[in-house]
């Protein structure tokens, strides 16, 4: 890979590569699925349509892309790994690849902060960030500061929330039927830790945080450590201005490098076929729609 930073606002490969996931325009879909793990990422791939053939590739940051059609249309899969410093780089380079709207659906484990059993399903209509707090002192205890901070909330897109709900109403498995959560508060931490209550050697001061938690944010379920942040960069996004390179993707060279544009409309029973009614062509005011679905 070609390492010439051509602008040190937005660094890319000579060859017009994103810095840390690796790809270009051209080789990410408009419609995405975002997991944690690499081994999650190659399940969902397995399940793309086995023509065209699958766009895959390892950045060295860590991130995976995979981009192929699921029943002829355009997905990509993108395995981030964790917390919000993953979440930017993933929804800032991606969006500099595409043009035109841009879907996200995160699927990821959860605590539960409620009595839901394992195994259910929870599609958070928004999120809060609980945050650590860096100026509380805490060797010393701090009559002035907060330990941990809690933000407003912020919601998922209401249209690709309403169609995941809808769609897995019709598609869900018997199992998860009574199981399904579509109206739950989540909270994103910056901490597996610290700022999920776990008790460690660390002086965290947040042995009353879940209780705090669940007394400050009304309906609070899950707890985790992404979805706020990306549904904070959706809904921050401006949208109104597309990079040069994204209106106008560079020739294609190199590996196999599927041409995903055309995307064909129509319904379907399910999510991922559903998808497609959301993406309109706004090119003079693309938006970034976000939602999420979280397994106890
Ligand atoms: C922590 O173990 C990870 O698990 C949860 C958290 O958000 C964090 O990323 O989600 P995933 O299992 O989807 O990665």
């Amino acid at each position: 890979m070609k390492d010439r930073v051509q602008n040190a606002n937005f660094p890319k490969t000579e060859d017009g590569r994103v810095y840390h996931l690796g790809i270009r325009a051209g080789e990410v879909a408009n419609r995405i699925i975002t997991v944690g793990s690499m081994s999650r990422a190659e399940s969902i791939g397995k399940m793309l349509d086995a023509s065209p053939k699958l766009f895959s590739l390892y950045s060295e940051r860590g991130f995976l892309t995979i981009t192929g059609c699921y029943k002829s249309i355009p997905v990509s899969i993108v395995c981030i790994g964790m917390g919000a410093p993953n979440v930017d780089f993933f929804i800032r380079e991606i969006r500099e690849c595409l043009s035109g709207d841009m879907l996200v659906i995160r699927l990821g484990s959860c605590g539960c902060l409620t009595d839901l059993p394992v195994g259910s399903l929870v599609l958070p209509a928004s999120s809060v960030a609980c945050i650590r707090n860096v100026d509380f002192d805490f060797v010393s205890g701090d009559p002035w500061e907060v330990p941990y901070r809690l933000s407003k909330p912020v919601s998922a897109d209401p249209d690709l929330h309403s169609a995941l709900r809808d769609a897995l109403e019709i598609t869900r498995p018997p199992s998860l039927k009574n199981l399904v959560v579509s109206n739950a508060v989540n909270a994103s931490t910056d901490s597996f830790y610290s700022s999920q209550g776990r008790q460690t050697s660390f002086q965290d001061h947040n042995a009353s945080l879940i209780d705090h938690l669940k007394a400050a944010v009304s309906g609070i379920t899950t707890l985790e450590m992404e979805t706020f942040w990306i549904f904070h960069l959706a809904a921050s996004w401006r949208g109104v201005k597309q990079s040069s390179s994204a209106v106008n993707p560079p020739p294609a060279t190199g590996p196999v490098v599927p041409a995903f544009s055309g995307i064909p409309s129509g319904t379907s029973e399910n999510v991922e076929v559903l998808l497609p009614s959301l993406v309109e062509n706004t090119s003079s005011r693309p938006v970034i729609r976000a939602a999420a679905a979280q397994m106890v």
